[in-house]
């Protein structure tokens, strides 16, 4: 893989909240363990933590998240879904609808979405998820939205073989450009979620890369099954060969002939 040519601008606070606009207040840390963590002390809506580097990343289920200092963006917003109990489980959908389209408008790439909220370019990991569900001082039940993206990371700098950056792939944005596509992007996601739940399950059919291929599905009982990715159900669950995946993960195996 070539070595990535960007000139890197620092994360300035200033810079930052002018690039996610009105709607987001912007708290920047040079270092944390985790944005999450931070975020979930205090939660309020709108606020959002972004550290300039994380020193205890998290990943979904106990794994980790990592990215050498500089090279990637790395943070949590604090939202207020209001949306019934049984559309929450479409959340993870929108905010992964939300990354892509915000680096899209920032780099103008196009990222594949893999159920339920990895984005890949190609079969490569890019930018993760992690939602967690908190609640507010008055008991309102909030979303802590964490998003990491792999901005300008060498491929030497990649922690695992699977993941990839967005300067890999030939973007040049920087980490504010991104910043602001994205946090545009899940303002927009997030109303279009509130107004008709259906046209984002929608929107996500359609750019879920799962639907369509032969997948491995490894349960959290630590069995898995493989069979063809047929459906996102009206709940966010994937339809595997007939069987509703509610939680677990998927490997992509190879494109259905
Ligand atoms: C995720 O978990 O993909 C969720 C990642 C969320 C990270 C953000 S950063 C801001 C906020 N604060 C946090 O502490 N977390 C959120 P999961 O699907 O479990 O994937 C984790 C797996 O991805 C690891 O076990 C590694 O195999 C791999 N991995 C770790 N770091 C990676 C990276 N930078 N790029 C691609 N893959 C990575």
């Amino acid at each position: 893989m070539p070595t990535p040519q960007i000139s890197w601008s620092p994360l300035e606070p200033q810079t930052l909240a002018a690039a996610a606009g009105p709607v987001w207040s912007v708290t920047l840390l040079s270092e944390a363990t985790s944005t999450n963590a931070v975020a979930a002390q205090n939660p309020v809506p709108g606020t959002v933590v972004v550290a300039d580097h994380q020193t205890a990343g998290r990943g979904r289920l106990d794994r980790s998240w990592e990215t050498p200092p500089g090279t990637a963006l790395t943070f949590s917003a604090v939202v207020d879904p209001r949306l019934d109990d049984a559309d929450w489980p479409l959340l993870p959908l929108a905010v992964a609808l939300a990354v892509a389209d915000g680096v899209r408008r920032a780099t103008g790439l196009e990222v594949g979405l893999k159920w339920p909220n990895d984005i890949l370019i190609g079969d490569l990991k890019v930018a993760g998820i992690l939602l967690e569900r908190v609640a507010s001082a008055s008991g309102t039940p909030l979303a802590v939205v964490g998003i990491g993206i792999n901005v300008g990371m060498a491929a030497d700098q990649l922690p695992v073989p699977t993941a990839t950056s967005l300067a890999l792939a030939g973007a040049t944005a920087d980490r504010t450009a991104v910043f602001s596509g994205v946090t545009g992007a899940l303002a927009a996601q997030l109303a279009a979620l509130r107004a008709d739940p259906a046209a984002v399950l929608a929107s996500y059919r359609t750019a879920c890369t799962t639907l369509g291929r032969t997948v491995r599905v490894d349960l959290p009982d630590g069995t898995s099954f493989t069979g063809p990715a047929d459906d996102v159900d009206d709940h966010g669950r994937l339809v595997v060969a007939g069987r509703v995946v509610g939680a677990g993960d998927v490997v992509h195996v190879r494109a259905t002939e």
